[in-house]
């Protein structure tokens, strides 16, 4: 199992898609672990994209992403950072293809609706970025029983 870090970004704030993005990643079998309303500060958005900080689009990046609430997301599963990455789709709206969430959602090259952890290690310090302890749950799921097949004594 693996926790990736996921934002909805303003734009998918602002164009009242929480609910139509967060069901994409629920309905795909991700456990929803962690889940907040945020307004993000100056100095954790630097934090968070810090290895884009020499890029330019970089200050317009930081700019949008403090300009107005997001929602932060923990998402559990198994290959839960490579299969949000697929679900989300090509970094730009334009070029993601039909089916994925910026495919589907955007066209726009910087809002682009979500963000998700790249590696495993950018999980784990995005995600301590964004939650405090106890912010992220383990929980049982009644309908894991039915998104993985456990039968054989392993999560498949
Ligand atoms: P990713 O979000 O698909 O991992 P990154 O290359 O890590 O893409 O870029 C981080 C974010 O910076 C993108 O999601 C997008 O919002 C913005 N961005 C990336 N490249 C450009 C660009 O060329 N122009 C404008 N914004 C960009
Ligand atoms: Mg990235």
């Amino acid at each position: 199992m693996e926790t990736t870090l996921i934002i909805l970004k303003p734009d998918a704030v602002q164009r009242g898609l929480i609910g139509a993005i967060t069901a994409r990643f629920e309905q795909k079998g991700l456990q929803v672990v962690g889940m907040k309303l945020t307004k993000i500060a100056d100095a954790l958005a630097a934090e968070h994209y810090k290895d884009h900080a020499s890029k330019p689009f970089y200050a317009g990046l930081v700019r949008f992403m403090t300009s107005e609430p997001v929602v932060v997301l923990a998402l559990r599963g198994v290959g839960a950072i490579a299969v949000c990455r697929n679900l989300m789709g090509a970094t730009f709206g334009s070029k993601a293809a039909a089916g994925t969430i910026r495919g589907d959602f955007g066209i726009s090259n910087s809002f682009n609706l979500v963000h998700g952890s790249d590696s495993p290690e950018a999980a784990t310090r995005e995600l301590a970025l964004f939650f405090g302890s106890g912010e992220v749950l383990s929980y049982t799921r009644a309908a894991d029983a039915w998104v993985y097949d456990t039968s054989g004594g392993k999560v498949e």
